[in-house]
Order: C-alpha cells, then sequence, then structure tokens
C-alpha cells in the first residue's frame, strides 16, 4: 500500500484515464502540454501501459510510429501530430522532407534517433495477447507478421549505420538521441561542440515549464540546435553524418539496451516462426552489443563508460549509464554483484536522504549532481521502470520488485510527473507525462 495519496487501485484508474486523455486518435502524446506530438521510445513504454488495458489500442500506436520509419530503416525520435503546434524545433526546423532522402512521405518527422526500447513493447504485447481471448492473441500476432520486417530492419539499421567500427557500440550524434539529453555525460563532448550562426528561435519549453532551472539551460539549447544545421548540411544522409557531426558519442547504455532488445526479439522470432536468417542476425548483434558494453567496463567495479569519438576519451560518470551492464549482461558474477552493490548502496537507491529507494539519473554523490535540472540527478520513474523490468528479465526478482514497489510509492502522488526531486519528492518538469502512467499501468497490470 502507499505511503500516503492514490491507493493503487485508484492510481491504476487514474493512469488509465491519463493515458486516454493524452490519446490523439492514433497517437499519444508524451505529455499534454510540453510534448504534444509522439516521441519514438515514450511510444514503446506508452505501449507497454497501453497492453493490459487494450492490446488493440497498443498496437495501434506502435503501427503509428512504425508508419512513420525512414526507409534506410530508422524510426525517427518524434512523429509530429498532424496540424498540432506547440513544440520547438518542429517539422519547419527539421525541414527532413526537403532534405533527406529516407525522409517517409505524409508524415513529418524529426531527423534523428532515440534509444531502442521497441521490442520490449512488442513483447508485452504478445504476452497481453496471450492472456486474453483468442481474437485479441490474433491482434497481437497479426501486428507481429505485419512489422517483423520493418522492426528487423530498425534494428539492421542501428547495427550498420551507427556502429561502423564494428565494435558494438551505438554512435550518436546528438545528445536527444541517447534520451538522456543533458546528462553529465555528454559535458565533455558538448564543451567541443562550437555553435555557428544559428537561425533566431525561440524555446517553447519554457512556456510550459516556468521554473527554467529544472529545464536545459539556453547556452545548452543553442548547441542542441546548432547539431540540427550540421544535419542538415549533409541532408541527413548516414554517411556523411559520421564525419559532419562536431558531437559524436558511442552510447553504452543505448549498446545495453539495444543488445537486450535484439535478444528479446530474437526470441519472439523463434517462437513465431520468423525467419532463420533475421533470428540469427538478431542474436548475432545481442552477442556483439553485449560485449561491446563489456569492453567499456571497469574491471572492479563493473561500472560502464561512453566514449567520446572526437576527443577519443572515454566518459565514466556516475549516472545511470554506468550500470549498463546490469541490463544486458555479460559480467563476470563477482564484478556484477559489485555493480548492483553500487546501483543498491548509497551512491544510488541506498543513499539515506532519498524519499524513495529508487535510482536518481546521476548519483547524488556526483559533483555533477543536481536535484531538480532534468538527467543532472531527479528521478525518472520510466527508468525505474526499465531497470525493475530488466532485473526481473535477468532473473532477479525480489530485486525488481523492491524497483516496483519504490516506484509505485513514489507514484502515489497522482501527478506522473516526467522527473522528481529525489530528496523530497516533489513533482518536477511535465505532469501527466504517459510513460510515467504506462510504468504504473504496467506495474499494477
Ligand atoms: C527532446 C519526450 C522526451 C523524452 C526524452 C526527454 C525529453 C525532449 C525535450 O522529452 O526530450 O527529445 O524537448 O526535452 O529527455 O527522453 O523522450 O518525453
Amino acid at each position: 500500500m502507499p505511503d500516503r495519496g492514490f491507493t493503487h487501485t485508484q492510481l491504476a484508474a487514474r493512469a488509465a484515464y491519463l493515458l486516454r486523455g493524452n490519446d490523439l486518435g492514433t497517437m499519444t502524446s508524451a505529455a499534454p502540454k510540453l510534448y504534444p506530438h509522439m516521441w519514438s521510445w515514450d511510444a514503446a513504454f506508452v505501449a507497454v501501459g497501453l497492453a493490459p488495458l487494450s492490446v488493440e489500442r497498443a498496437v495501434v500506436e506502435l503501427d503509428t510510429l512504425l508508419s512513420a520509419q525512414w526507409s534506410n530503416g530508422m524510426i525517427p525520435h518524434i512523429v509530429f501530430a498532424n496540424g498540432v503546434d506547440g513544440y520547438f524545433p518542429g517539422p519547419s526546423r527539421w525541414a527532413v522532407s526537403e532534405l533527406a532522402a529516407h525522409a517517409p512521405d505524409g508524415v513529418q518527422t524529426s531527423g534523428i534517433t532515440q534509444p531502442p526500447v521497441h521490442a520490449i513493447a512488442v513483447q508485452r504485447i504478445l504476452d497481453h495477447g496471450r492472456r486474453h481471448g483468442r481474437s485479441t492473441r490474433a491482434v497481437a500476432e497479426e501486428f507481429l507478421d505485419r512489422r517483423w520486417a520493418d522492426l528487423v530492419r530498425w534494428h539492421r539499421w542501428l547495427a550498420r549505420a551507427r556502429d561502423l567500427e564494428g565494435n558494438g557500440r551505438i554512435a550518436l550524434y546528438h545528445g536527444w538521441e541517447s534520451g538522456m539529453d543533458n546528462s553529465p555525460r555528454w559535458d565533455a563532448a558538448y564543451a567541443n561542440v562550437v555553435p555557428g550562426p544559428i537561425p533566431a528561435y525561440l524555446r517553447e519549453d519554457l512556456v510550459h515549464v516556468s521554473d527554467a532551472g529544472q529545464r536545459p539551460t539556453d547556452a545548452e539549447y543553442n548547441r542542441y540546435l546548432w547539431l540540427l544545421e550540421e544535419m542538415k548540411g549533409v541532408r541527413y544522409n548516414d554517411e556523411e553524418l559520421t564525419t559532419a557531426m562536431s558531437f559524436a558519442v558511442e552510447d553504452v547504455f543505448v549498446s545495453a539496451v539495444f543488445s537486450l532488445s535484439c535478444e528479446v526479439l530474437a526470441v519472439i522470432g523463434e517462437e513465431h516462426s520468423r525467419p532463420h536468417a533475421d533470428v540469427r542476425d538478431l542474436y548475432g548483434w545481442a552477442e556483439r552489443f553485449r560485449w561491446g558494453v563489456i569492453a567499456t567496463t571497469d574491471e572492479r567495479t563493473g561500472a560502464a563508460r561512453d566514449f567520446d569519438l572526437r576527443s577519443g576519451k572515454w566518459i565514466a560518470t556516475e549516472t545511470l549509464a554506468m550500470f549498463a551492464p546490469l541490463l544486458c549482461g555479460g559480467l563476470p558474477r563477482a564484478t556484477e554483484l559489485a555493480l548492483l552493490r553500487t546501483f543498491e548502496g548509497p551512491k544510488f537507491c541506498g543513499h539515506p536522504d532519498l524519499r524513495y529507494a529508487v535510482p536518481p539519473s546521476t548519483s547524488p554523490v556526483s559533483k555533477d549532481f543536481r536535484s531538480r535540472e532534468y538527467w543532472r540527478g531527479p528521478v525518472w520513474p520510466v527508468m525505474t521502470w526499465l531497470y525493475s523490468w530488466a532485473f526481473a528479465r535477468r532473473g532477479w526478482a525480489e530485486r525488481a520488485n523492491m524497483l516496483r514497489a519504490e516506484g509505485l510509492r513514489q507514484a502515489a502522488d497522482g501527478s506522473f510527473a516526467e522527473y522528481y526531486e529525489p530528496f523530497t519528492g516533489e513533482p518536477l518538469g511535465s505532469m501527466q507525462q504517459s510513460w510515467t502512467a504506462a510504468a504504473v499501468l504496467d506495474w499494477l497490470g
């Protein structure tokens, strides 16, 4: 039972009501005001939350996202809702329809990507499909038939276009691609981005989040937008991006997510008699990226690191990314236990001043920690969900349940905030955030 606020029954009802409220028809906005469009990894988590309510509606969510897939295989990070303004940078700033050879017809998208968590949603849809009657199960399986090739194309694009060295790590050309936009992970790489002339702009995010201290700074935004200009300069061409971008990092968290998603999809493929060659490729990528992640780790602590491709330097931070190997596995047992101890110890979930025992985005003992600033410290409930889901999958039921219980205690305030202040539990950023509601629905489903 929650220690304050809503009961689980009330919370589940409110979460379902929230997703209904954010439903634009065939897509769910990531949040009603701040993010009035579909975001790629949000859509996957939203589908996880929709699946226990309606497998049919969860399928629609992923169908909408995949209908915006680029012809090279990339799933774009934003699919813009028709006729909806209110987010910057919008379609005209990205200009992908005019510039990018691979952009889809008839739908407006951004020109970058986001973490590949979609296989998890597919798995949840199939699971819930099995639990319901024959017709619901058929909806889930028909979805898999219809979209299998697109899902494999998406994974193949990541493995080919974003792992040029073949070292099992995904390269990113924008912090937004990591989903952890202003994490201290990217500070050094961004320090080397020198913005050139940027067309004038107005930040819409600050209209919706009145305390600017909870959002990235203007200096950060200038760099974010300069990177768009660099991409536009090469018409979003995959090959040219590799040299044109002044920001290029190997993201260890995304690489671990990719490894685990490849494995999830491979297992689904085997169970549903998908082409043998696809299943073989997926297992191959799962393995390659697992070792890519493990190669970044510290021998003693097991902590994983990102890599700055421009400066040629490792990036070691005390952030959620250091736990990447816990998602995909591969560490020697003793090292894995050491990393789990760090996750559960005073640097993260076990910090004595935390309101709830859930992992903050950046460790409160890190010099980079800021308790209210976006990805520099606050707790993101959807990340608690991801780690609890991954722990359950790895066979650590008790650890998974602990995260779930603490995540639900935090959510009992009913705000479904985008992120929370770790010590006070104050909800921050956007309220009514879809993926926060989705996490709660899965936990209570
Ligand atoms: C930029 C939608 C997205 C999330 C990201 C989160 C935030 C966007 C922004 O919101 O990013 O993509 O405008 O700040 O960092 O993870 O997908 O919820």
